[in-house]
């Protein structure tokens, strides 16, 4: 593979793999903005970044089941009504470092910042399907489809050199509510190139494994993609499961993410000076589930208290108001009298009530996806 033209990236950017390039922020630099500047936002690839010489060139073929398969040139997608969705990617390898302590997983390592809330900007998914016939809210194509399909122009070694590929169900592509965006901009500017330019999927509420970049073909299909990152990867296993008795048919591809937080304000150990310190991080739950409470103790989990939650600085969060935005992130903080050395602990419950699971152990897989167990950092208290 070539990676002679990778893009200029921040050196403060935490590098967990060169080639592919897989990096994240600190975990102080996330909770310093409610919308993750670009150059901070995560960068998760599969294969080296393309090249794209002349945008107005570009182009996206809409094809398979579907009477009127059509080539969408950039200026076709920029005269569609724009809309700014403000999404919170979250890769499901987040946190995987920390499963991996309690028993090897197999994948790129992640701190807690494999996370990042954007204003996308573009065209909705369902506007662009319109385009080529088929309609709002719709389940099923008159020739069968059901799913559909976003294909890369990068190149993976897991698809044996091929491009990257993801599926949605063709429900959710249809539906206006879902927001699913055909994003051309990133916080106001064009995507640059590590996050997709020209254009990518950002699909709200699902692991960012769907939300493929670089995006160049959209098909219609009757079965959800085939593609290794549908069916040999991110997908839920037992603990019981390991690489001798996997069976990846028995699982479906993940897609919502479950609840999350993360104390950002602190590493994992920090020495800290007796008195009150100020906790703060962020929760998000996947699906359009807003976050209900979060919860921190600082005596290993004996008692609790509730974190004060906001989206907009000043502004108190509250789940599922029609002036919260669903599918973003919310910042949380708390602050706490620490008198001696200690465990502090965090867990978000989201609007379905859904809690995070206590232990890693209970949830740990054998690809290290979706650690949601409760966040702990330890404080040593230095007089
Ligand atoms: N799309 C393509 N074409 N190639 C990729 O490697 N990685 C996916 C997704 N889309 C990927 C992709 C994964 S696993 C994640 S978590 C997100 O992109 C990361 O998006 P970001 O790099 O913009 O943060
Ligand atoms: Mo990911």
């Amino acid at each position: 593979s070539d990676y002679s033209q990778e893009p200029p990236r921040h050196p403060s950017l935490l590098i967990n793999a060169k080639t592919p390039f897989n990096a994240e922020p600190p975990r102080s630099a996330l909770v310093a903005s409610y919308v993750t500047p670009s150059d901070f936002f995560y960068k998760r690839n599969h294969g080296p970044i393309p090249v794209v010489e002349d945008i107005n060139r570009y182009s996206v073929f809409v094809s398979g089941l579907l009477e009127r398969p059509k080539q969408l040139m950039m200026k076709d997608i920029w005269m569609l009504p724009k809309y700014n969705v403000t999404a919170t990617l979250q890769c499901a390898g987040n946190r995987r470092t920390a499963m991996s302590k309690t028993k090897t997983v197999r994948g790129v390592g992640w701190d807690v910042s494999a996370i990042g809330n954007a204003i996308w900007g573009g065209a909705k998914l369902s506007d662009v399907l319109e385009l080529v016939g088929i309609p709002k809210l719709t389940s099923v194509t008159q020739f069968g489809g059901r799913h559909v399909e976003f294909v890369s122009v990068d190149k993976c070694k897991e698809e044996n050199g091929g491009p990257y590929k993801a599926s949605i169900p063709l429900s959710q592509a249809t539906n206006p509510e879902a927001d699913v965006l055909l994003a051309y901009e990133m916080n106001g500017e064009p995507l640059n190139r590590d996050h997709g330019y020209p254009l990518r999927v950002v699909v709200p509420g699902v692991i960012g494994a769907r939300s493929v970049k670089w995006l160049e073909e959209i098909n219609i299909i009757a079965e959800e993609c085939q593609g290794f990152f549908m069916q040999k990867d991110y997908k839920m296993f037992p603990p019981s499961v390991n690489w001798d008795n996997i069976d990846w048919s028995t699982r479906r591809p993940q897609m919502d993410f479950p609840v999350q937080c993360v104390i950002c304000s602190l590493e994992d150990v920090s020495t800290i000076k007796p008195g009150k310190v100020k906790i703060s991080g962020y929760a998000a739950s996947g699906g359009g589930r807003g976050i209900e409470r979060v919860d921190v103790s600082i005596d290993g989990g004996k008692t609790w208290m509730e974190a004060s939650r906001y989206q907009k600085s000043g502004v108190p969060y509250i789940s599922d108001h029609a002036s919260s935005d669903k599918w973003a992130w919310v910042f949380f903080e708390v602050t706490v009298d620490i008198c001696h050395s200690t465990e502090i602990i965090a867990k978000a419950v989201d609007s379905s009530a859904n809690v995070q699971p206590e232990k890693v152990e209970d949830i740990w897989n054998l690809r290290g996806i979706l650690n949601t167990s409760w966040h702990r950092v330890k404080v040593q208290a230095s007089h």
